[in-house]
């Protein structure tokens, strides 16, 4: 069986960014034109007034501090409240496809690569911009790479999953290289008009390229094992899809975006999370002490500290387990990727680490890796 090893990662940050106080302003802005232009149903008590965002609640329940969007004007016009983005034609690269391959193009560079020796194309992301064509196979001919491509989506887990399943065809010798792509263009399907969850996500894009030990150019980090695991859950939802329009459902409802139960998916995810890891480390004869580095999904940093103190049995050294999530927020599956892609390159030959992402589903998925 061949090895598979992580040769190359890439991030495309888009240019705008909005702060807590920005997006506190704009959303404080939007209710208080609700709450003005429905005073009258509020005094009956028919509907509820809209409370005020807080900037400091939003550093201290989540560890945010800002994040970047395609679109900000769209984002912060409290008579909008979501990203405009122009349509394009069917001629020209669709944004999905687009902001990818600014990423895929930085990670085969690290990896000394050219597209022509790709593989597969997986584009794993939260959510996908059309039906079909799949966005991957357009990636695969914008950068003209071999094989096959194909779109996944586990949510938050999207990037994992799809190192664990480009790694097995790896190992199984179906290809001798891949590339996964997760552009998560979340500000699109976020609620910027619900105070609960306005302030959790950003948009970005993230790149990882997967050969075969054995093709491995520079550095890189052998992949020694993976693993996925999932269980139902409502507290994480989205019930935007192609049936709307037979239930005559077009209208602009609460929940065709992001919706989630965030003290639930923070209490049920929390556990599943830690048993996920322990269990993967201990089939794998591993103890905390042979970590160098955790490479956590990022959601929340409270939530992130309790993972490290729980997988390292003691509070993770500064640098020991880095978050990036005060300045990207939530990038849903790319989270992981970025803190790995950010803060990897000091490591030394032989030192190991474990890259983690959870989230929607519920769905958590693991990476093991060595440096060589
Ligand atoms: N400003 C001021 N006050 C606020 C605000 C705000 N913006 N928001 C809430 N409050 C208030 C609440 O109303 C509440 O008031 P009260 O006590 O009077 O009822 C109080 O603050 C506390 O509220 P919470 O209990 O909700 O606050 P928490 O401490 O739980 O923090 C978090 C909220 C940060 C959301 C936290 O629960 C959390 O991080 N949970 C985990 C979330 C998570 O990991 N979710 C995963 C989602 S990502 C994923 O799976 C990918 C999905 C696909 C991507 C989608 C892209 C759009």
């Amino acid at each position: 069986m061949q090895s598979a090893a992580i040769a190359g990662t890439g991030v495309f940050t888009p240019d705008e960014i909005i702060t807590n106080d920005e997006l506190v302003a704009s959303f404080n802005a939007y209710a208080d034109r609700f709450n003005a232009a429905h005073a009258a149903e509020i005094a009956a008590g028919t509907v509820v007034a809209k409370p005020q965002s807080s900037a400091e609640f939003i550093k201290s329940a989540s560890g945010i501090e800002q994040r970047h969007v395609i679109d900000k004007a769209g984002v912060l016009d409290p008579g909008r409240m979501y990203p405009r983005i122009p349509a394009r034609s069917d001629e020209e690269p669709s944004l999905m496809a687009e902001i990818a391959v600014k990423a895929a193009r930085l990670a085969l560079v690290q990896a000394q690569m050219e597209a022509g020796e790709i593989d597969a194309v997986l584009c794993a992301a939260s959510n996908i911009e059309r039906a079909y064509p799949a966005v991957a196979v357009e990636i695969q001919d914008l950068l003209g790479t071999g094989g096959f491509a194909f779109d996944m989506n586990v949510a938050c887990s999207s990037a994992t999953f799809a190192i664990q399943t480009a790694a097995d065809m790896i190992r199984a010798g179906s290809i001798r290289s891949a590339l996964v792509v997760s552009p998560e263009i979340t500000s699109a399907h976020l609620e910027w008009r619900d105070r609960d969850c306005h302030f959790i996500f950003g948009d970005v894009a993230t790149a990882v390229v997967l050969t075969r030990e054995d093709m491995v150019r520079g550095s890189a980090f052998r992949i020694l094992s993976t693993r996925l695991g999932t269980k139902f859950s409502n507290n994480i939802r989205n019930n935007n899809g192609f049936l709307r329009r037979t239930r005559d459902q077009m209208e602009d409802r609460r929940d065709m975006q992001f919706m989630q139960n965030g003290r639930k998916v923070f209490k049920e995810v929390l556990p599943m999370v830690s048993a996920h890891i322990a269990d993967h480390m201990a089939d794998e004869g591993l103890t905390a002490a042979d970590l160098k580095r955790l490479w956590l999904h990022q959601a929340n940093k409270s939530m992130n500290d309790y993972i490290g103190a729980k997988v390292l049995g003691r509070t993770p050294e500064a640098g020991e387990q880095p978050n990036i999530l005060q300045d990207y927020a939530n990038t849903s599956s790319a989270g992981s990727i970025i803190a790995f892609s950010r803060h990897s390159a000091d490591l030394l030959a032989g030192d190991r680490g474990l890259i983690c992402s959870f989230g929607a589903g519920y769905s958590v998925g693991s990476v093991l890796v060595e440096r060589v």
